[in-house]
């Protein structure tokens, strides 16, 4: 049994729900709050302070990153050639070095201030912008729409997909869903994930914080 800890929202569980979901292995999903967080932290039960973990029956694994590759190759979508893996990765990594330039944004605490910082690294140019046209042309220059150019989905892909859509679920002050309609490449790739069987039974019950997963979901930003 394999058991996800993490807060309630997306955040950087997401991929690895998904993956153990789709394994069809049995797993659980334990949710905390703030005060659990701290509770687990003092305790020891984080390697690394952080959430997410998983525990598994050989032990606790950590940082989300190792926990996707583990899932992923639980669910069978890391592929394993080995010049392919190492595109996904490529894909992979690329997503984590943009979202190190959002994460900054959580510890402003004026709120005005907070809001001009992201809407900042949006405008034409700014590191979100770029980050999202890189992605852009990652799509665009791939013949089967998935992003790592393989046949099926791949942790890349779901990586890509929730990292890049859950910002614009409304939960994040500043960043609004009709941000994404500069990126009509983008929007085709979500249009390919959130059709996927898989992922579109994942996300078949209404949730304030994943409705951006689901077929449609930007259908007005167009
Ligand atoms: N490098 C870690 C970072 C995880 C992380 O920042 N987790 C946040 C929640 S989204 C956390 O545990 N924050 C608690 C804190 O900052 O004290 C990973 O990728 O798993």
């Amino acid at each position: 049994m394999h058991e996800v800890v993490y807060f309630e929202g997306p955040g950087f569980a997401e991929v690895s729900r998904f993956c153990l979901e789709i394994s069809g292995l049995e797993w659980k999903n334990t949710t905390v709050d703030w005060d659990g967080y701290l509770d687990m932290k003092n305790k020891g039960e984080l390697p690394w302070g952080y959430l997410p973990i998983i525990r598994t029956p050989e032990g606790t694994l950590a940082e989300s990153n190792a926990l996707l590759r583990y899932t992923g190759a639980l669910a069978g979508i890391e592929p394993t050639n080995l010049f392919v893996r190492a595109k996904v990765d490529e894909i992979v990594e690329l997503t984590n070095g943009w979202r190190q330039h959002f994460i900054p944004t959580f510890s402003i605490e004026d709120l005005d201030e907070k809001i001009a910082a992201r809407q900042e690294m949006f405008v034409e140019g700014g590191k979100m912008d770029i980050a999202l046209k890189d992605i852009s042309k990652i799509v665009e220059n791939s013949s089967t729409g998935w992003l790592a150019n393989t046949e099926d989905l791949t942790i890349a892909d779901i990586k890509v997909f929730m990292d890049t859509f859950m910002m614009f679920s409304g939960q994040f002050d500043g960043i609004t869903a009709d941000m994404v309609s500069n990126y009509p490449s983008l929007l085709k790739f979500h249009d390919k994930v959130s059709n996927d069987d898989r992922v579109k039974n994942y996300y078949s019950k209404e949730d304030e914080k994943r409705w951006v997963f689901r077929p449609g979901a930007f259908s007005n930003s167009n």
